[in-house]
């Protein structure tokens, strides 16, 4: 493969790395030790001296220090013990007739998820905020109800924890939808093993053409070749459940090209209701030709001059390996970040709490929108009660039906399952700290080791700079990073917070991965032509955040400032001119609270609070700033997703918040979209916005047009999205000014001597010590998959059963 001696693992290197001169270190009782000791008083206690160096000389990088979190996490989950106590209560004692998952067939019922209901923010401020006791505790279960005709997916809540024999109860669980159904949703995949088979039933009636037009059959057979595979969500038209699904290549190799593979014929099926003698066949489509049956389609294959279109199959280029020549030196080891100081950040591991710098936030996991942090506090104060993913919406087009029936609801998947665990050198700098998720499937707990990470990292640009003829100042911008990595199918979703010493917060999403592709017929309007029989299928990814900002309170306003053209007069001059003023606007009701952004970028979205002016009379407050190109769903109306499109046709909403609206999506939206669990749209019903606990929902997303640089992965460099929230008028300066992490060099001075003087503000500065190189390529050996507990029997003395690939 690779020539380069590099190219395999570093060898080990000893290198000193002089860091600044030694003679300004912070002695143990300099003012900034004792501001260290007290900003973490309140919720740490602070191990012995800062050393940074070991007596052998190595640098002393070692991790977060032993810290406990103020409160008790009430948004992570549930414990092991909690999880499988909740399991084997709602086997013994529920009567809800469930049956072990590795042994339930289509018409049983069985357990989807035990996990932690997030409690009511009502109930949760009194606990943060002040002295009141944290709130009960209780599951939040999803039971797949399948042994009956009409087989639902129901959402209980079981509680409160601990479980007991006496007060334990279930309830339904609708407070938080908006439909009022129990808590159930009808299931339309109740029998995906059977309508698989009937789809294989009707793939092998035309086994003679798929050897002959690709030399393979889906059969549902371990010879199979071919795999058929289509909409998502169902066609729910009249009642009717119909699916399209197209035939697609297998990769010939290791490599998951799958979705780079699509061969064109696609077929039509009624798959309504729970009885496969009602169910039917309904025509072929190749080449844009519709065949009612499959005799018109036979007929018309073996005539002559029909048109055998090409095959998709996968090679090189559908292969992510290195291939091509390479560039110059490129085999040569890049710059990599060093840590050489212990961490400047304390994470409680237990309550997932962590604190950087001025800011402190908690973590919460769920299986359907994995990361979500709380209670994000800058100096103390909360500036977010939770800032969280919703729903991922990849919508696409093309003239056949898979792409245009195609507009999957990532939730469905779930983002948890897949947050696998983060590559350390690739994911992540080698120096990053991590945390373990869960996630509950099939009466297992799965555990991804390693899967959201932390770390600080020094920006190639400083935070500020200026120079004048006798000194430049300038300023690290040095920021911290919390990341999670979730591979839902063919794409990998990288969702980042960062957290920067000016008091902002950047919310990003990064997408790489396969994208899913079209076969090319008549689908010029639709993409690119990308390969010999590709499309590169156009699609909207739109991603929706849940912003509950409290900003010095909870009474927040939302406001508009709009820098607008006019023509004004003023005193000093005879005649008008043309210039521009600011419009300033309050949002007060949710009638108004579905807002595109401005197209000349010429608003600011602020959250303020009118009750807090600064000394000047100017409202405090933290502007929404889309920063890295963001998008709203382009398709109108779309009659994929009808009822569950609403929360992506803009790109901002404001609605009160409410504890019966905690989400602005269901992950089984998808299976009944004219009637989903949670229609978005019902948040807005005309309620005060003005001065009340507002949420913001935001979308980041792309417009994703597919061209040959996506083959064979989309790339994180231009697949991005983002938006930050900075502080706006809410301090009376710029904060950063408080960080060490400066300069000032004047280099004009009468009496300097030929040499610069410069000024430093008490950045700790170390004498040499010795970084291990080898820290630089850790051992990836060492990377698991899931581990996985069992629940139901549990046996915690003999937790782990077994360790495989994936869920
Ligand atoms: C130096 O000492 C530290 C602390 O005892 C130890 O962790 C480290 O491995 C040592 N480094 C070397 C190169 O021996
Ligand atoms: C459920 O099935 C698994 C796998 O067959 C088995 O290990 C476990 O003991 C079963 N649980 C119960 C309670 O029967
Ligand atoms: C319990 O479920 C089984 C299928 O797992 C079904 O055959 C049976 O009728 C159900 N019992 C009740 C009381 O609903
Ligand atoms: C918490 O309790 C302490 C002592 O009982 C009391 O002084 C304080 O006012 C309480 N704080 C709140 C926010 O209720
Ligand atoms: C789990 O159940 C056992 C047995 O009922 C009980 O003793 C224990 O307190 C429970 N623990 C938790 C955390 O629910
Ligand atoms: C719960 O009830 C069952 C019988 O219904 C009994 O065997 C068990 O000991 C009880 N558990 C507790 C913790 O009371
Ligand atoms: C598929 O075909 C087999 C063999 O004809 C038949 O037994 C089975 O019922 C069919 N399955 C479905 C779901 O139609
Ligand atoms: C067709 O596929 C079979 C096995 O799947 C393989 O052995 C055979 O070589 C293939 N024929 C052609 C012409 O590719
Ligand atoms: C797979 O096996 C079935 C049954 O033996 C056969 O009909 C079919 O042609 C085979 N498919 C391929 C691709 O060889
Ligand atoms: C992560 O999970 C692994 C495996 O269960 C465990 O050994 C490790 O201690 C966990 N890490 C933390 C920080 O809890
Ligand atoms: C200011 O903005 C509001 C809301 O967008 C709008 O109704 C109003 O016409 C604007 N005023 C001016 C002077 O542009
Ligand atoms: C949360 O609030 C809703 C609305 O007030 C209420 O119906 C529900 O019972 C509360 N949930 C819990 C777990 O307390
Ligand atoms: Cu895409």
């Amino acid at each position: 493969m690779a020539r380069s001696p590099w190219s395999t693992k570093l060898p080990y290197l000893s290198l000193f790395v002089l860091l600044l001169s030694s003679s300004c270190l912070a002695a143990p009782n300099s003012p900034w030790m004792r501001e260290a000791r007290s900003r973490l008083a309140k919720s740490s206690q602070l191990s012995g001296p800062l050393s940074k160096r070991y007596a052998n000389g190595s640098c002393d990088a070692s991790g977060p220090v032993d810290f406990k979190a103020p409160k008790d996490n009430v948004w992570s989950g549930l414990t092991d013990i909690e999880a499988a106590n909740v399991t084997r209560w709602l086997f013994l004692h529920s009567g809800l007739n469930l049956t072990n998952s590795s042994k339930a067939g289509e018409w049983d019922n069985t357990l989807l998820l035990v996990e932690l209901n997030i409690p009511n923010k009502t109930d949760v401020l009194p606990y943060i905020n002040g002295n009141a006791s944290a709130p009960d505790r209780w599951a939040h279960v999803t039971l797949n109800m399948r042994a009956t005709d009409e087989p639902v997916i129901a959402d209980i809540l079981v509680g409160p924890l601990p479980i007991d024999n006496v007060t334990t109860t279930w309830v339904p669980l609708e407070y938080p939808y908006t439909k009022k159904s129990s808590g159930t949703i009808r299931n339309l995949d109740a029998d995906s093993d059977t309508t698989a088979e009937f789809r294989c039933n009707i793939s092998a009636t035309i086994s003679d053409i798929t050897l002959d037009l690709w030399n393979g059959t889906a059969l549902c057979m371990d010879n199979d070749t071919l795999s058929i595979w289509g909409i998502d969500p169902v066609w729910q038209y009249d009642g009717k459940v119909t699916r399209w699904v197209q035939y697609w290549n297998y990769p010939t190799e290791e490599l998951d090209a799958g979705t780079l593979l699509p061969l064109g014929l696609y077929f039509k099926t009624d798959e309504t209701g729970r009885d496969p003698a009602n169910w039917k066949f309904e025509g072929w489509y190749y080449n844009s030709v519709f065949y009612e049956t499959t005799e018109a389609f036979r007929e018309a294959y073996y005539s002559e001059g029909f048109e055998k279109l090409p095959a998709n199959i996968a090679g090189d280029w559908s292969g992510t390996d290195r291939q091509g020549e390479a560039s110059p030196m490129d085999g040569m080891p890049p710059p990599q970040g060093v840590k050489p100081g212990p961490a400047r950040y304390s994470v409680d591991q237990e309550a997932k709490y962590v604190e950087w710098m001025d800011f402190s936030f908690y973590i919460g996991f769920t299986r359907d929108r994995g990361m979500a942090l709380y209670d994000i506090k800058h100096k103390g104060q909360r500036v977010l009660y939770e800032l969280s993913l919703q729903e991922a919406l990849a919508h696409y087009a093309g003239s056949d039906q898979h792409q245009s029936g195609v507009a999957y609801l990532d939730t469905f998947y779930g983002f948890g399952p897949y947050a696998f665990e983060l590559v350390p050198g690739y994911d992540c700098p080698t120096y990053a700290s991590y945390m373990n998720t869960s996630f509950y499937v099939d009466e297992e707990t799965h555990t991804h080791i390693n899967s959201i990470c932390f770390f600080e990292f020094d920006a190639d640009y400083p935070m500020q700079r200026h120079s004048t003829g006798s000194y430049v100042a300038n300023t690290k911008n040095v920021y911290f990073v919390v990341r999670s990595v979730s591979t839902v199918g063919n794409y990998d979703y990288m969702f980042s917070y960062e957290f920067y010493m000016d008091g902002s917060i950047k919310v990003t999403v990064r997408a790489s991965g396969y994208i899913q592709s079209a076969y090319f017929a008549g689908n010029e309007d639709y993409g690119y032509q990308i390969h010999d029989a590709l499309s590169g299928s156009m699609h909207d990814h739109v991603l929706n955040y849940k912003a509950d900002f409290d900003i010095l309170g909870e009474a927040n306003t939302l406001q508009l400032t709009t820098f607008v053209p006019t023509t004004e007069t003023y005193p000093w001059h005879d005649r008008p001119r043309n210039t521009m003023k600011l419009n300033r606007t309050l949002i007060t009701s949710e009638d108004a609270g579905q807002i595109f952004y401005d197209g000349n970028g010429a608003t600011q979205y602020r959250v303020i609070n009118t009750d807090k002016p600064n000394k000047y009379g100017e409202y405090r407050g933290y502007r929404i700033l889309p920063s890295e190109g963001t998008c709203h769903l382009t398709v109108q109306d779309s009659n994929n997703l009808e009822e569950a499109v609403h929360p992506f046709t803009h790109d901002l909403y404001v609605t009160k918040q409410k504890d019966t609206e905690p989400r602005s999506c269901h992950p089984y939206n998808g299976m009944d979209v004219y009637d989903p669990m949670i229609d978005f749209s019902k948040f807005f019903d005309g309620e005060s916005v003005e001065q009340e606990d507002i949420v913001v929902w935001f979308n980041l997303g792309m417009h994703h047009l597919p061209h040959t640089g996506d083959l064979p992965n989309t790339v994180f460099t231009t697949a991005h999205s983002g938006v930050q929230f900075m502080p706006l008028n809410y301090y009376e300066g710029d904060i950063s000014r408080q960080t060490r992490q400066m300069v000032r060099i004047n280099y004009d001075e009468d009496d300097k001597g030929g040499k610069a003087v410069v000024k430093t503000f008490g950045a700790e500065s170390v004498a040499e010590c010795s970084v291990d190189m080898s820290v630089l390529s850790p051992d990836l050996s060492g990377y698991v998959g899931d581990v996985i507990v069992r629940k139901f029997p549990f046996d915690p003395n003999e937790p782990w059963e077994e360790t495989d690939g994936c869920c």
